[in-house]
């Protein structure tokens, strides 16, 4: 009888774990007002993001004055070039793979918004993010996509798994291991360092972005700057050279000395600057690049005794936010 018992209970786990594996959609987090900030009013899976709201979402939520983001996988059910499309009113702005796709964060009637074409691989997961935002008015959220073979229609919710998923942009630096490498990548819209940046852990300074942009929100592609800030540790003693490469504009500052200030519209130019550096002392590491328009890319590489120049890596990079960009003057 007890073996009997045991043996449903095993099954009943067993069933109950095969429908969380299951479970298909994407979550949904609701937000008072239009920034998505806060905890969420309401935290629930959707099967898909096929929506026209006459009136509040759900209990508990304006119909006016809401914002939502979406997040989980979608598995792709072919290998080939897709479109993701969204119809929303209003703002909309979309996540692939940590691509922003679409960007329309205004206020519209309902409008149809196209990714460029995207390449997936047959049975491969990718992470997606929507995040979405109503005014006034009607409301409407609909994410759909079209490729080989596959006509335009909402995404199904079988290909979608329900994820929580930071939105690119947002980074606890206190939070992170002490372990962690990289730099800390400060995103601005416009070239000031104005405003409250979209920050990013970047494992390195090797940035080739071609027409496009960091795909941060906010930032856009044409007309934002960027600070990378944190502390650089050299394994052997020596007199470096640092290399910026940039597109547009560059500065660097070592130890709170100036090494490249180079901040005028350019295609692709290397600057170089050199330090002395004492083996396993840390340095205060600060570079300011920003970006007009077409082209844009920027690197941050070291040499030191000859030794063929690289890419500074992460192994040689402590992330930390530097709020006086470490300069002596
Ligand atoms: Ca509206
Ligand atoms: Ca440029």
């Amino acid at each position: 009888m007890k073996r009997k018992f045991l043996s449903l209970l095993a099954l009943l786990v067993a069933a109950s774990a095969l429908a969380q594996e299951a479970k298909t959609g994407l979550l949904g987090q609701y937000f008072k007002g239009v920034e998505l900030t806060g905890p969420p009013a309401l935290k629930r899976v959707d099967a898909q993001v096929n929506f026209d709201w006459p009136e509040a979402p759900a209990d508990g939520l304006p119909a006016d004055q809401f914002s939502v983001r979406w997040s989980g996988t979608v598995q792709s059910p072919a290998t080939g070039k897709f479109t993701f499309i969204t119809e929303s009113d209003d703002g909309v702005r979309l996540w692939v793979d940590g691509k922003l796709l679409i960007d329309n964060w205004t206020d519209h009637a309902p409008a149809e918004d196209k990714s460029p074409e995207f390449a997936m691989e047959d049975g491969k997961r990718y992470e997606v993010i929507m995040e979405f935002f109503e005014s006034g008015g009607g409301a409407a959220a609909k994410l759909m996509w079209s490729g080989p073979s596959t006509l335009k229609q909402p995404i199904p919710s079988f290909r979608l798994t329900p994820k929580e998923l930071a939105p690119p942009g947002e980074l606890d630096v206190a939070k992170l291991p002490s372990d962690t490498r990289g730099l800390v990548g400060h995103y601005f819209k416009g070239r000031e360092f104005a405003g409250k940046p979209a920050l990013r852990l970047d494992k390195e300074i090797g940035f080739d972005w071609g027409e496009g942009g960091p795909g941060l929100r906010g930032t856009g592609i044409e007309d934002f700057c960027v600070r990378w800030t944190g502390l650089l540790k050299a394994e052997k003693s020596g007199t470096y050279t640092f290399i910026t490469e940039s597109d547009d504009g560059a500065r660097l500052w070592v130890n709170g000395q100036k090494l490249v200030d180079q901040w005028v519209d350019q295609g692709a130019t290397e600057h170089k600057g050199e330090l002395k550096l004492e083996a396993g002392k840390s340095y205060d590491l600060v570079m300011e690049y920003y970006e007009n328009t077409g082209f844009a890319s920027a690197k941050l590489s070291w040499t030191v005794d000859g030794a063929e120049k690289k890419i500074i890596p992460s192994s040689a990079l402590t992330p930390k936010v530097l709020t006086d960009k470490g300069q002596k003057r």
